[in-house]
């Protein structure tokens, strides 16, 4: 009997791409197909979403608890697993105090799980210590954003409007493997006749399309924006009107972009002044651009200062704050940026209210019934917060995040989290966190469950279960209810996703992310729903900033920046800098991609990727084992030799643990304002090994 589809969304990338699954009643429970309704990508998926069903088969997850005995996880009835979790989280605030019990979440899990966990941590734990990984992977473009605009949303627009700018500058992202089904966009723009400049040390897929590829040294954007800055002022190309009316700042950006001469930035970025030039031009010869920065800016020890100096040419020329134009930012996790709107994060409250603002811990502790007083302060940031594990923290809850492999300088945050005395883990896979975990609580997945997640243009979306989950695996949001139940919160964590929505309306109810208008319903009938939608009647807001940015005075904020080199740069014992990123057939610590057969086929392991200059001064040939040297450990691994990248950079992907995980060498330098590491740019040296 052929069965209708349901209407759903990948589990993966921020894109969200629509899809259909339909059940198959085999070990694979459900099929992917076809969702050519959905706007986002118009049925078009990448190899990530059309096999993300292999997951599903019981085969390739947990489906019972584990728990730790005589050193060895043991599977466990899920009674003994939770109460042996609230007996240590509790022991370990009696001991140590509350501050001491962390909780650590993933851009990955549903707005009502954020929601939750958060939730879970202030009122039932009343810890200050809860972060998330979205701290590694938007946190710089959201604080340039609101440092700019008063407000964080990826983009300000939907994706469809990128086609109709003249020009887009994307610095530092890949799409081509990173959001395929994106790359349409950039497509049309170019046949429409606008132009597309892609800013990334090596030519990649995405580069390869581009009209202008711009290749500087990794860490070196901040200088490039601050010289094109620059040559658009001397040029006389700045919008005055627009400056004048919707901006305050100017005088001091000016002066500072103005004291860095393309001369300087063409030796400092390696990027020819010529081609400097050819792109501050074909940028001011657009009736509207956009710049788009994705995680290579972005994930810099200056990334805030970096995001900051490319919106500050966007506010110089004129493109913000109306149509086809603007500063975006393409956002990373399934839900990264719903993840970071309702309270996993250090600093925040539901609604993206501040948990320092003594009106919003009001409100929210008004929707969940406490004293306002009784709300802890704001916590430690990821890194911060891994990196305290073992001393002032003692136990962690973590949800949704493969720290092992993703974490800067893993090898720390490993004997980190092995130092704990108590660490619990829900997950879908045994992921190598999870395989260091004394409770390990295995969870239901995307097809399983119900519930919505933001994709990268603010667009909260609906993701509809498909399928009963094997038996012996229980949601997220019944671990959190269950636990808050044993430690004395009875009531106040629903079960049912749409219920844990409805509070969260009200909860963000006034905040910066308004969500008080969107229901299940709506979403369903409108593929999808913009915040800030403050009510039922309100159509949601696909455009922000059109007639005022969200600061006090309506008006957008320059900021003035300086260069700065990276926290590490060569020297002559680490000459080379090695950056790192993805592939198109894993997802980031490889946790679900790497049990998939058709992925693993196609990206097997990992490799660093390196110019044939360089290879040949190493007497390396293609696929030769290079050990890779840095101050923080060593990774052996095969060469990959290609002219696609700067000679004095190598890259690696991090989708691997163990002796291949890029991780191993990433500095945790962090950004002053967003608290972001330096992913993308630290020292190495290479050795051929035998
Ligand atoms: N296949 C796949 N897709 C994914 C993911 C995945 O793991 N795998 N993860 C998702 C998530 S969470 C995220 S955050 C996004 C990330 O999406 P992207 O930002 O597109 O991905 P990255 O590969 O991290 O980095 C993009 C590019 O930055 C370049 N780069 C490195 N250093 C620098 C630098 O200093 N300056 C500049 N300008 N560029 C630099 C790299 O060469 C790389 O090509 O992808 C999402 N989609
Ligand atoms: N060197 C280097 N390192 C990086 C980056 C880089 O560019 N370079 N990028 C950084 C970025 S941008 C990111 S986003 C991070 C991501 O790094 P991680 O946080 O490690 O991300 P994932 O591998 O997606 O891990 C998610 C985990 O949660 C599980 N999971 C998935 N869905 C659910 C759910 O609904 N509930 C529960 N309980 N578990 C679930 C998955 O099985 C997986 O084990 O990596 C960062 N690390
Ligand atoms: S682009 Fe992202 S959302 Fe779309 S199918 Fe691929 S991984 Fe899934
Ligand atoms: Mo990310």
């Amino acid at each position: 009997m052929s069965e209708t589809a349901t209407d759903t969304h990948c589990p993966y990338c921020a894109l969200q791409c629509g899809m259909g699954l339909r059940r198959t009643g085999g070990a694979v429970p459900v099929e992917v197909v076809e969702r050519p309704g959905f706007p986002v990508n118009l049925g078009a998926l990448c190899g990530k979403g059309s096999n993300a069903a292999a997951v599903l088969a019981p085969g390739a997850r947990l489906t019972t608890p584990l728990v730790r005995v005589d050193g060895e996880l043991r599977p466990a009835g899920w009674g003994e697993a939770l109460d042996r979790i609230a007996t240590e989280l509790s022991a370990t605030a009696a001991a140590h105090g509350r501050d001491a019990v962390g909780v650590f979440g993933g851009g990955g899990l549903t707005n009502e799980k954020a929601y939750l966990l958060g939730k879970f941590a202030r009122v039932v734990l009343r810890t200050s210590t809860i972060d998330y990984n979205g701290r590694f992977c938007m946190s710089s473009a959201a604080a340039g954003g609101i440092r700019a605009f008063g407000l964080d949303r990826g983009l300000p627009f939907p994706v469809a409007d990128i086609p109709k700018a003249g020009c887009v500058i994307l610095v530092g992202g890949n799409p081509a493997e990173t959001m395929p089904p994106f790359v349409r966009y950039l497509r049309e723009l170019q046949d429409n006749g606008g132009t597309l400049i892609v800013v990334d040390p090596r030519r990649t897929r995405t580069a390869e399309l581009a009209d202008l590829h711009l290749a500087p040294r990794p860490g070196t954007d901040l200088a490039l924006a601050l010289g094109l800055l620059h040559l658009v002022v001397a040029d006389g190309r700045t919008d005055e009107a627009f400056i004048a009316e919707r901006t305050t700042g100017w005088p001091e950006t000016r002066a500072a972009a103005m004291a860095h001469w393309p001369e300087h930035v063409e030796a400092v970025t390696g990027v020819p002044l010529p081609q400097l030039r050819e792109a501050a031009g074909m940028f001011c010869a657009a009736e509207t651009a956009m710049v788009l920065t994705a995680r290579g800016p972005e994930q810099q020890a200056k990334g805030t200062d970096t995001v900051s100096a490319w919106i500050n040419l966007c506010l110089a020329t004129g493109n913000a704050g109306r149509p086809y134009a603007g500063y975006g930012c393409l956002t990373g996790q399934g839900n990264g940026q719903g993840g970071r709107e309702h309270g996993q994060k250090a600093d925040q409250l539901p609604g993206y209210r501040k948990l320092d603002d003594p009106a919003a811990r009001a409100h929210v502790a008004a929707v969940w019934g406490v004293h306002p007083d009784s709300l802890p302060g704001p916590g430690p940031s990821a890194y911060e917060l891994l990196d305290s594990l073992g001393t002032s923290v003692r136990s962690l809850l973590l949800m949704g995040s493969n720290p092992v492999v993703s974490a800067p300088h893993s090898t720390h945050i490993a004997e980190r989290l092995r130092s704990l005395d108590f660490l619990a883990v829900s997950d879908v896979v045994l992921s190598e966190t999870a395989a260091l975990a004394d409770v390990v609580l295995p969870v239901t997945q995307w097809a399983e469950e119900t519930g919505t997640l933001t994709n990268l243009e603010g667009r909260v979306i609906l993701r509809r279960k498909a399928v009963d989950a094997p038996p012996g695996v229980r949601s997220d949001l019944e671990v959190l209810h269950a636990l808050a139940g044993r430690l004395g919160h009875g009531e106040g964590f629903d079960t049912d996703a749409e219920k844990v929505f409805e509070e969260l309306r009200r909860a963000s109810s006034g905040g910066a992310a308004d969500y008080a208008g969107i229901s299940y319903r709506r979403i369903a009938e409108q593929d999808g729903v913009f915040w800030p939608c403050p009510d039922g009647d309100h159509p949601g807001t696909p455009r922000l900033f059109l007639d005022r940015f969200a600061t006090p005075d309506g008006r957008a904020r320059f900021t003035p920046v300086q260069h700065r080199p990276a926290a590490e740069e060569p020297d002559a014992e680490y000459p080379v800098r090695l950056t790192t990123g993805r592939v198109l057939a894993q997802y980031q610590s490889g946790a679900q991609t790497r049990r998939v057969e058709a992925l693993n086929a196609a990206a097997p392991g990992a490799f660093v990727e390196l110019h044939p200059q360089l290879a040949e001064r190493l007497g390396v040939a293609d696929g030769d084992r290079v050990a890779v040297v840095s101050r923080r450990g060593r990774t052996v691994t095969p060469a990959r030799l290609t002219t696609a990248i700067r000679p004095d950079t190598v890259f690696m992907p991090f989708h691997w643990p163990g002796e291949a995980n890029a991780n191993v060498h990433t500095n945790p330098a962090l950004d002053p304002t967003s608290r972001m590491p330096e992913f993308k740019v630290c020292a190495v040296r290479l050795e051929a090994v035998a």
